[in-house]
């Protein structure tokens, strides 16, 4: 593969809702573009981007795969995300390095969620914009209520460059709306035929087309003037006019296809060749941070082969099969295989012998890459995503995004024995491929659990860890960390004797057991001995059979916090008492004390911030109620409403979940512990009684 500048290339992420044909749309590039010799199917599990064993079980796709296709003189970096919303981060990540985004529509489903967040992070991104309104092919494909829902949704900025029609026997056939030329399918060769416009769409190609031509015109001065004036555009005008409309977001042409039988496929490219800016006008520059002197920030770095070396890694790899590779894109400058470059992140050289360009898991050697460009290096050890990649003598940092945050906790535990190392390793692997995905072991209840954004990630690391290390697992909801305290003050005695023939045990301590009302300490503890009743030096053992016996509280074993414990009096023998003695006296009067002080169980409460749109709100805050939440506050954030909530942890276990199910995906939330209340009666029932299993 030659090399190709940064007037030479579209990065194109392909997105929309899991299943519209997005990989199909990549598969049939690649096969009619000439890169590869027979088209995948989804069905088969050949395709080029979905190869991971996961994205062949599921037929779908996981993870983001870069498609590089060459078409008229021209470099297309497809770059193929998953559709499912667990797998936003990748969504996000790939369109970081994309300089258009075109979205996949089903023609069968028409507007789905995923469609509508599509159009939201290309308006959060400021990216140019294409549709593809795909599934064609299929008997229930409805062009116009599809195209209609578009138009609803997102307004006259959608502009479609082709009106498709059936002929009487249910032939499809399109007519190029601004050059008003039809087409029809030929069945046997499968080729489009040059045909008369049908009579019954006349009317309809007209009022299309001076849609698209208006909106054209209004992207151009001149333009518009021209057209108020009644004057007929030329077709270079109006080409003209789209160019500029889709730079300035004010234009999303659509066209009509179907990427199995490859209908439009070569009109997508050539398309996008002609009407798309080349990735240069599209991103002409890239803020960052000048890391000279100090970390000033405000610079840019052009889009141009001319600049200093930056790249930002997007995707890394680690894989026992495919190795480790991190996916990049040429930020500013040129890298080739001589080089070696700078990782501010980590302070490290990396070198670069092998540069690649990857073609789904394939690995295409090459020797540069300019600006604009999307390439791969292997075994970096010391690079991943997110990380800047740079010249070493003029370092720059390229700014991180937003990635979702994790909510979804499991606990993970293998099912083989000794295979708790093999375990902590290999998520390691998995972590370092998903930015989004949390590793961490419980101190108190020594679970390791996983936190992400969905099920459908968590079942993926399940399953990657089956199927790539050999570990089978099985994952469970974490175990709560209750804790336990007192509402009320008692004083109690604990006496502890052993007259066992020889040297016997003695410890007598009186103390005092009251709640401190500091929820972030387990204990406090004084001592107001008068007189010597318990000797100085056996201060310290109280203390440490206190310490001992507040990891473990009388109801139902939860640690205790919030407790003062005050010596108050005691005695002892001169002869008898030890260290030892005083400890389990302590502990004598801690299991005594403790039950006659009120004790309750306390539960962690969250803090909890809901985005949904505003429809929702109802059910929302209904659901919240159901899982003894508080609602604090409602506030507006640009077209959705955020509640924000305190819920008791333990109803929020499976809320990523039921939240998804409620809105169909469209809500979200962040959220954190805040706090330890005094859980309700009924609830602190059930705890004990579950402990008592
Ligand atoms: N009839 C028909 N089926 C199609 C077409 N394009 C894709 N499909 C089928 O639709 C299903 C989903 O296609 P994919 O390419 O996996 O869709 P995707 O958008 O990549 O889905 P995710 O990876 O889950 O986001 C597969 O069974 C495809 O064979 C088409 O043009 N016509
Ligand atoms: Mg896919």
């Amino acid at each position: 593969m030659r090399s190709y500048t940064a007037n030479e290339v579209r990065n194109v992420v392909l997105l929309g809702h899991s299943g519209c044909g997005k990989t199909t749309i990549g598969e049939a590039a690649l096969f009619h573009s000439g890169a590869t010799s027979r088209q995948g199917k989804i069905e088969d599990g050949n395709t080029v981007s979905d190869y991971d064993p996961e994205e062949i079980r599921r037929k779908v796709s996981v993870s983001t795969s870069v498609l590089p296709i060459e078409w008229k003189d021209t470099k297309i970096n497809f770059l193929d995300t998953p559709g499912y919303f667990d797998f936003v981060s990748e969504v996000k990540l790939a369109m970081s390095v994309a300089d258009t985004a075109l979205t996949v529509v089903s023609a069968k489903s028409g507007l789905e969620v995923g469609t509508e967040k599509a159009w939201e992070y290309t308006e959060e991104m400021k990216i140019p914009r294409m549709f593809f309104i795909n599934q064609m092919d299929d008997e229930s494909a409805d062009f116009r209520k599809t195209l209609e829902e578009l138009r609803d949704k997102f307004g006259k900025t959608v502009a479609p460059l082709q009106v498709p029609f059936r002929d009487e026997n249910g032939i499809l056939g399109f007519i190029n709306v601004i050059k008003r030329d039809a087409r029809m399918l030929d069945v046997a060769t499968g080729k489009l035929i040059k045909c008369d416009i049908p009579a019954d769409k006349v009317d309809e190609v007209e009022e299309l087309r001076s849609m698209v031509v208006e909106v054209a015109a209004e992207s151009d001065d001149e333009l518009l003037e021209k057209y108020f004036n009644d004057e007929e555009l030329t077709l270079e005008e109006i080409y003209d006019g789209l160019k500029k409309g889709i730079r300035q977001f004010s234009i999303a042409p659509a066209i009509f296809g179907s990427a199995t039988k490859g209908y439009g496929i070569k009109l997508l490219m050539s398309t996008l060749v002609k009407f798309v800016p080349p990735s240069e006008e599209c991103r002409p520059s890239f803020e960052c941070i000048d890391l000279r002197n100090g970390e000033n920030t405000g610079m840019v770095r052009y889009n141009s082969e001319k600049e200093h070396l930056a790249c930002f890694v997007f995707k890394t790899i680690s894989d026992p099969y495919v190795g480790r590779l991190n996916l990049f894109r040429v930020v500013s400058g040129t890298i080739n295989n001589t080089k070696t470059v700078y990782n501010p992140e980590t302070d490290t050289y990396e070198k670069v012998a092998h540069l690649y360009v990857m073609r789904g898991k394939e690995q295409i050697e090459v020797d540069e890459l300019n600006a604009g460009d999307i390439g791969a290096l292997a075994k970096l050890t010391n690079t991943s995503t997110q990380h800047t990649l740079c010249s070493k003598y003029f370092p720059v940092l390229l700014p991180k995004i937003d990635l979702p945050k994790p909510v979804l906790s499991m606990a993970i535990a293998p099912k083989g024995k000794g295979d708790e190392d093999k375990i902590s390793n290999a998520l390691t692997k998995i972590k370092e491929e998903d930015p989004t995905l949390k590793v961490e072991v419980n101190k108190e209840t020594k679970q390791t659990i996983i936190t992400g954004v969905g099920e459908n990630q968590l079942d993926v690391v399940v399953n990657k860890l089956k199927t790539k290390y050999k570990i089978d697992v099985e994952l469970s909801d974490p175990i709560i960390p209750y804790r336990e305290t007192i509402k009320s003050k008692v004083k109690v005695q604990g006496k502890y004797k052993k007259q066992s023939g020889g040297h016997g045990q003695f410890g007598d301590v009186w103390i005092e057991f009251e709640p401190s009302f500091d929820m972030t300490k387990d204990y406090i503890f004084e001592e107001k001995i008068f007189g010597g009743a318990v000797p100085k030096q056996y201060f310290p053992a109280v203390e440490k059979g206190l310490q001992e016996c507040v990891q473990s509280g009388v109801l139902a074993g939860y640690p205790v916090v919030g407790l003062k414990a005050t010596l108050v009096d005691g005695s002892y023998h001169p002869v008898d008492s030890s260290e030892m003695a005083f400890k389990m006296a302590t502990s004598v009067a801690f299991k005594e004390g403790l039950p006659q002080a009120k004790p309750v169980i306390l539960e962690p409460i969250a803090h909890v911030e809901v985005t949904i749109p505003d429809k929702y709100m109802g059910d929302i805050m209904g659901d919240i109620n159901k899982r003894r939440g508080r609602i604090l506050s409602m506030n507006p954030e640009n077209e959705k409403k955020v509640i924000v909530a305190e819920v008791p942890i333990a109803e929020m276990q499976k809320y990523a979940t039921d939240l998804r199910s409620m809105t169909q995906g469209r809500g979200s939330y962040e959220y954190y512990f805040e706090r330890y209340e005094e859980a309700p009666m009924d609830v602190q029932k059930k705890i004990i009684e579950s402990r008592k299993k």
